[in-house]
């Protein structure tokens, strides 16, 4: 990180590293170059913002040929308790998995480049969603330019992989060599928190990863498979044996993203009012109820003065801080 940075420009940095939406993040890119102390010393970081700020108006607009939009937007705005990007080499199943989960109607082809946009959908576990977004294949046969930086909404990654393909192990290290040069890196730790990185470089990127190992039908022994896959590539990412055809592991996915992403339920309501069951906030692990206060309105994190919890951790209505924890389950009344 050059010298000389000032608070003011630190400030905006974090700012960005914690968004996920596509359009604050522009939005926060745009602050740091405009408070961005402007000497020798800043030119490349400078240079590098705004790169960044052409390439994201332009992925968030969509190509355009002659000033008409060609295609669609080439990065999706986060929805639901999380986003996640399904990666991997071409023909792995990624846009069969995502139309199974999601109902999708994304396109699947025998042949490899089927996909050539990021699709969204939605998955549902029990009475939330998450965001599953279908990526082309990555592969240095077809190289987008664009693809890391579809990324930087993600909050982890489903890394999608043939294991009957004899160039399955070849491929990931393509994968992984691409996305390295983009300053992505694939990380089986899904404890840290997403997006945060290399704390020289604002634009590293990491992502929670699970293997998804697809196609098992077509497998003798697919356990037998990936314990030798997994040894012979040394990759540590944690694993799931899925298939698309018949639906093998995907009743899985949901609680596996649920409890390793740290996702807690929140349930609020107005005081004398009943709670509001039918759609839960969604936080992460370790926040608090100035966080569910702030999902709620940004006003009113800013105006909270205390909140009753009731919960599982054995809160019955009981006054608490901003500073208190949530957890999953929680039913919250802010008072203001
Ligand atoms: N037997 C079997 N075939 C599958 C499975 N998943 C996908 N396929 C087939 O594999 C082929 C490729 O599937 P896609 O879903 O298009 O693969 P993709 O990874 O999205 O491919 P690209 O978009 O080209 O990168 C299609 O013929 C699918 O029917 C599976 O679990 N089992
Ligand atoms: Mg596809």
């Amino acid at each position: 990180m050059p010298a000389n940075l000032t608070p003011e420009y630190k400030a905006a940095e974090a700012a960005f590293r914690k968004a996920r939406d596509p359009r604050e993040r522009l939005e926060w890119l745009r602050e740091m170059l405009r408070v961005i102390p402007k000497h020798k010393g800043t030119d490349h970081l400078q240079a590098d913002i705004k790169r960044r700020i052409k390439e994201l108006s332009e992925e968030l607009e969509g190509p355009r040929k002659g000033g008409a939009r060609t295609a669609p937007a080439l990065v999706v705005r986060p929805e639901g308790a999380a986003q996640i990007a399904l990666l991997g080499p071409p023909n792995a199943g990624k846009s069969s998995l995502h139309a199974r989960l999601t109902g999708s109607s994304a396109q699947v082809a025998p042949y490899p480049f089927t996909t050539q946009y990021p699709e969204p959908g939605m998955l549902p576990y029990e009475d939330i969603h998450f965001q599953l977004v279908d990526l082309p294949a990555v592969s240095p046969e077809h190289p987008l330019p664009w693809l890391a930086g579809a990324l930087s909404s993600a909050d982890a990654c489903l890394l999608v992989v043939d294991l009957g393909d004899p160039a399955c192990v070849e491929q990931v290290e393509a994968l992984h060599a691409f996305l390295r040069n983009k300053r992505v890196t694939l990380t089986e730790r899904w404890e840290e928190c997403p997006g945060e990185a290399d704390e020289s470089d604002p634009f590293a990127l990491r992502l929670p990863t699970l293997l998804v190992a697809n196609k098992a039908d077509r497998l003798a022994d697919a356990e037998e498979e990936l314990r030798a896959f997994l040894e012979l590539s040394g990759f540590r990412y944690p694993a799931l044996i899925t298939s698309a055809a018949t639906g093998r592991g995907l009743g899985e996915l949901g609680r596996w993203l649920f409890s390793h992403l740290g996702i807690v339920r929140v349930y609020t309501k107005a005081p004398g009012k009943p709670v509001e069951r039918g759609h839960p906030f969604t936080l992460r692990r370790g926040q608090t109820v100035e966080d569910v206060a702030r999902l709620v309105h940004k006003d009113l994190a800013r105006q909270l003065r205390y909140a009753r919890v009731w919960g599982k951790s054995g809160l019955q209505g009981q006054q608490v801080g901003r500073e208190h924890r949530v957890e999953d389950g929680d039913v919250v009344e802010l008072h203001a």
